[in-house]
C-alpha cells in the first residue's frame, strides 16, 4: 500500500506546472476536499494549492447534492486566485482540462454537457463544482472541485448506475490515478495561464459540447426554459433558440435533452 508522501510525490513528479500542485495535500480519506480547501484557503495560501483525497465521505455537488466517491475514484480541489472577470471561465477550464488528461493518459473521448458535468458515451465520469469567496471586486480565492471516476464499477452504486459510468469501465482496465491527476493539473495550469492571457478558451470548449444542436429544456430553480442549445458566450453561457424563434441567454441550470 503507498503511503501519503508517495502517492504526493508520485503526482507531483509528473508535473511540469509552474504553480498548480507543488504544495499538494494529500489525505486517504476525508469528508470533501472542498471543505479541507477552504480551511486552506481561508490561510495564507500559495495560488495552485491541490487538495486530494483517495475517498470522500461527503462528497459534495452543486445545490446540496451528493458526489459519490470511493476509493478509485479521483476526487481533488485546487485554490486559485483569477480576478472576478475570469471567475466564470473556470468550470470551462476545469472541464477542457478533464477532457484532455482523460484523452491523454487513457485515450478515451469525452464530452462536456453544459455546463458541468464530463460525459463518456452520453454517461457521467466527471462532476465539476466552483466555489468561491468574493469581496468587493476581489476574488479571496476560488476553488475548482473535480471529481473523476477512475477506477470504480458504477453497478455496484445503484443511485449513480443509470447514468455513470467510469475510465476502467469504459477501458476494461485500470488507469494510474496518480497520472491522470498529474496530467489534468498540467492541463488545467495551461488553459488557465492561456486564458488569462485572453484566449478564446469557450471556442475549443463549445467544439467538445454535446449538448450544442440539441432540444433541451434547463432548470434553474422555479424556472424552466426549453429550446434548441446553439452556442455558447465566451462567459460559458448558454445561448438557446426557443421555439417561437426568440433568443434566451442561460447562466445556470440543469440541462435535460428532450429530443436530438
Ligand atoms: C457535480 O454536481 O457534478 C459536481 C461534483 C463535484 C465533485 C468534486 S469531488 C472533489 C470536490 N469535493 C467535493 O466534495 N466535491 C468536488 P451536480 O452537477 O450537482 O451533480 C450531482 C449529481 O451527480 C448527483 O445528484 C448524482 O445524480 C450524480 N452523481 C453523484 N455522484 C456521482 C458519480 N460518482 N458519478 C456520476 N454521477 C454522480
Amino acid at each position: 500500500m503507498p503511503n501519503r508522501q508517495n502517492i504526493a510525490t508520485s503526482i507531483q513528479s509528473r508535473l511540469n506546472t509552474k504553480f498548480v500542485g507543488r504544495q499538494l495535500h494529500y489525505y486517504p480519506s476525508l469528508t470533501s476536499t472542498m471543505e479541507a480547501a477552504k480551511k486552506v484557503a481561508g490561510e495564507e495560501v500559495v495560488e495552485g494549492t491541490v487538495v486530494i483525497a483517495d475517498e470522500q465521505t461527503s462528497g459534495r455537488g452543486r445545490l446540496g447534492r451528493a458526489w459519490l466517491s470511493p476509493k478509485g475514484s479521483l476526487a481533488m480541489s485546487i485554490i486559485l486566485k483569477p480576478s472576478v472577470s475570469s471567475l466564470p471561465q473556470l468550470v470551462m477550464i476545469a472541464s477542457l482540462a478533464v477532457v484532455r488528461a482523460i484523452r491523454k493518459v487513457a485515450g478515451l473521448e469525452a464530452q462536456i454537457k453544459w455546463p458541468n458535468d464530463v460525459l463518456i458515451k452520453e454517461k457521467k465520469v466527471c462532476g465539476i463544482l466552483i466555489e468561491s469567496e468574493v469581496k468587493g471586486d476581489r476574488v479571496n480565492f476560488a476553488i475548482i472541485g473535480i471529481g473523476v471516476n477512475v477506477n470504480i464499477d458504477p453497478s455496484a452504486f445503484a443511485e449513480i448506475s443509470p447514468l455513470a459510468t467510469s475510465l476502467s469501465h469504459e477501458l476494461g482496465k485500470e488507469v494510474s490515478k496518480a497520472e491522470l491527476a498529474g496530467a489534468l493539473l498540467c492541463e488545467l495550469e495551461r488553459l488557465y495561464l492561456e486564458a488569462q492571457a485572453g484566449a478564446p478558451i469557450h471556442r475549443e470548449w463549445q467544439a467538445h459540447m454535446e449538448t450544442l444542436g440539441r432540444w433541451i429544456q434547463v432548470r434553474a430553480g422555479e424556472s424552466v426554459e426549453r429550446g434548441k442549445a446553439e452556442t455558447v458566450t465566451e462567459h460559458g453561457n448558454l445561448i438557446l433558440r426557443r421555439a417561437d424563434g426568440s433568443l434566451a441567454e442561460i447562466i445556470v441550470g440543469d440541462v435535460t435533452v428532450i429530443k436530438d
